[in-house]
């Protein structure tokens, strides 16, 4: 008894829900502290995976540690994503139902990490046949080829994810995966133009110019030289020790042919990547009118190659604008300014469709030839919460997606408990928690949101601003909670806002969006980074939000009577660039806070903290009574009756439901594991075998 108490004082409790009697945010995050320095990453509250960013390796993802979970009850070994992995699967299976691991957590706390975990654990556990490998294959090397194109390094997270992803998983009968499909929300198109200090563009470019064969630079007419190129050097970041551009260059040329891309696809696609570069060098000088005109036009001629586009057609598209009168149309000049803009457009438009372009080309080779009757596991990966110093429309949109996560979350985690307890016949007081459902009606309410606002200020080009988007705002949301602005704050907080930004109060913290860049002056404001005049840029990132949240819509609504686990969470400490693995006590406590880890486990506490269904109770504990060991005949139900009886349960203590046994107090269980680990050492050998790395 002492031997196991002292193993636990060292390594903490494996599940919340099981932390003795304090509730306390400080037990909560000692016990996460004692496992982080032991190296364990994963804790769990009941069936919700809590995992902290070792910001290490850690040998804990080999195909041994995948042999070990396969197939084992959830609660049998120690907290792991392989557990939660396993337990999807093999629930799917089981209910032939459709399963959903959604993955949550600010930018850096190891999201994508997570989902490349669980995509490999299916990869190397499902059953296989040689037919199938070759699905495998692609859809393991399409994480690589989207990550290059789609990641980058950001201030929060090396290899921070820009993009949205959710990745269906599909099953046949028998259990092997047949079939895959990616849908890619809201790309960050705005970094291929612009990236702010110590940020890079996109991964691929640097591959490709770092990488890329000397035969094939020449080609597309690229130097092997990041400085060369404007698109990527303002911010003096090409290098970063934790990237080997070269290395990762090779590994995604090697997965583009995985996936059935063939010479003339790579040439194509690495073609426009290129042009994206030279466009980027284009430079503007202000004739004697001031209006723009080409200094030189040897990069426009690159990009007119590579692109198979009209050279003059390209010059005039950077520098007039078409004006359609009654009968004809009138070319009106652009000053510097504007064609500075326009290129800009042209760069993310073309990169935006490569980046689209290339999902469906992945999901094709991903797709299941033979359809037949399947189930899916969808994993849900999206770019975390995060707050810069300059926060624009992208980590608007970045940050409302979490919103939504989060509020899906709720109602998923509130609901599936107070279900619970209905099908199971126990009645329960819900716990206070706050819900984020205000933050998002302050968003995306119609006619009221700070969307539809945008939405209608979209419709006057000309003469909207940012100064009469936010009067706008001002107007409808003055008075709401979460919304903050210069005009409206006190004192105080009036010398924290400059007068066109705004402030939401966000679940995980207040962001100030404006769209100004630092040491700009205000009148640049209307030409080049103005948030309204971008007419093309907000409608296609409105489309893609509104798709967005359509889906996490969708999730309530259709998907939910199918997901029955609950989902994981992740979050980290951003030390990664300083100090290695060090766990920050301000940072996780903050993330706990607003993550409602603390609410979470006060509902799984406030009725009954435990449940487990008879049968795997009364397998587990059934060593521990003479009645029940070593077979208990009758029906489960029955036996653990017996069982509870017999270790003196008291009557208010637990709760028999139709399936499941629910126990008031974490201190029964616990006492119960206590006994149940005494007992274990007791037993025969082949018994110890059965529970090891308990
Ligand atoms: P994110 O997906 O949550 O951020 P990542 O999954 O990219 O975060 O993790 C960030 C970095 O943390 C990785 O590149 C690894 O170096 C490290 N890391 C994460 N998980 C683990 C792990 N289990 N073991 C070891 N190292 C890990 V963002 O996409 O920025 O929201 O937007
Ligand atoms: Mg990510």
């Amino acid at each position: 008894m002492e031997g196991a108490l002292t193993a636990r004082d060292r390594v903490g409790i494996q599940d919340f829900v099981l932390l003795d009697t304090h509730t306390s945010e400080t037990a909560f995050l000692g016990n996460l502290k004692k496992r982080f320095s032991e190296d364990l990453i994963y804790t769990y509250i009941g069936t919700l995976l809590v995992s902290v960013n070792p910001y290490k390796e850690l040998d804990i993802y080999s195909k041994k540690q995948m042999d070990i979970y396969m197939g084992v009850n959830f609660f049998e070994l120690p907290p792991h994503i392989y557990a939660l992995a396993d337990n999807a699967y093999h629930t799917m299976m089981a209910e032939a139902n459709n399963h959903f691991i959604l993955i949550s957590g600010e930018s850096g706390a190891g999201k994508t990490e997570a989902s490349k975990k669980i995509l490999q654990y299916y990869a190397v556990s499902c059953p296989s046949t040689t037919l199938l490998d070759s699905v495998r294959d692609r859809m393991l090397v399409s994480n690589p080829v989207l990550e290059a194109f789609g990641n980058a390094k950001t201030l929060k997270n090396d290899n921070s994810s820009r993009f949205g992803k959710y990745m269906d998983i599909q099953f046949d009968i028998q259990g092997d995966a047949v079939g895959g499909h990616i849908l890619s929300y809201l790309l960050e198109k705005s970094r291929v133009v612009h990236q702010n200090h110590g940020e890079r563009n996109f991964h691929i470019f640097y591959q490709l110019v770092e990488g890329g064969e000397e035969d094939l630079l020449h080609q597309l007419g690229l130097e092997s030289n990041c400085q060369h190129y404007s698109y990527l050097v303002q911010n003096e970041c090409a290098n970063v020790t934790s990237i080997n551009d070269k290395n990762d260059w090779k590994t995604v040329r090697n997965a583009l042919s995985v996936i059935d891309f063939d010479e003339s696809d790579i040439q194509h696609l690495f073609g426009i990547i290129a042009s994206v570069l030279h466009l980027g060098n284009v430079q503007f000088e202000a004739d004697s009118k001031g209006y723009a005109t080409l200094n030189k036009n040897t990069e426009l001629r690159w990009v007119s190659t590579l692109l198979g586009i009209n050279v003059q057609v390209l010059q005039e598209g950077l520098t007039y604008r078409k004006i359609e009168a009654k009968t004809d149309e009138v070319l009106s000049p652009f000053t510097v300014d504007h064609a500075i803009y326009a290129r800009n457009a042209l760069a993310k438009a073309i990169y935006g469709r490569t980046f689209t372009w290339l999902v469906n080309k992945i999901n094709d080779s991903m797709e299941n030839k033979e359809p037949s009757r399947k189930t899916v596991i969808g994993l849900l990966d999206i770019y975390g919460f995060e707050v810069f110093y300059v926060n624009s429309f992208e980590q608007f949109c970045i940050n409302y997606c979490n919103e939504k996560l989060q509020q899906l979350f709720i109602q998923l985690t509130l609901k599936s408990e107070q279900e619970e307890y209905e099908a199971e016949g126990i009645g329960w007081e819900p716990v206070q928690f706050f819900n984020n459902k205000i933050i998002c009606d302050l968003v995306e309410e119609k006619h009221l949101g700070i969307i539809s606002v945008l939405d209608e200020e979209c419709l006057r080009p000309g003469e909207a601003t940012d100064f009469t988007f936010l009067e706008k705002l001002e107007e409808k949301m003055g008075s709401h909670p979460h919304f903050i602005t210069h005009k409206l704050s006190d004192k105080k907080i009036r010398k924290t806002l400059d007068r066109g930004d705004f402030r939401l109060l966000h679940y995980a913290g207040e962001v100030t969006y404006g769209s100004k860049q630092p040491g700009e002056r205000p009148s640049d404001l209307h030409h080049v980074h103005n948030i309204i005049t971008s007419w093309w840029y907000f409608q296609t990132s409105i489309c893609q939000l509104c798709f967005m949240k359509q889906f996490l819509l969708q999730s309530l609504s259709l998907f939910f009577p199918f997901v029955s686990f609950s989902p994981p969470l992740f979050f980290g400490t951003y030390t990664n660039t300083h100090a290695t693995g060090r766990f920050d006590d301000v940072l996780v406590r903050h993330q706990v806070k607003y993550l409602g880890l603390m609410e979470h486990l006060r509902v799984r506490r406030a009725g009954f903290a435990y449940r487990r269904r008879y049968e795997l109770f009364l397998q587990r504990y059934k060593p521990l009574c003479p009645a029940t060991w070593p077979h208990w005949r009758g029906v489960a139900a029955e036996g653990v009756e017996v069982l509870v009886q017999h270790l003196g349960y008291l009557p208010d203590e637990y709760k028999m439901g139709r399936t499941k046994i629910f126990i008031r107090h974490p201190r029964t269980l616990f006492a119960t594991e206590d006994a149940f680990e005494v007992c274990k050492h007791k037993l025969a050998s082949r018994i110890q075998a059965q529970y090891k790395g308990y």
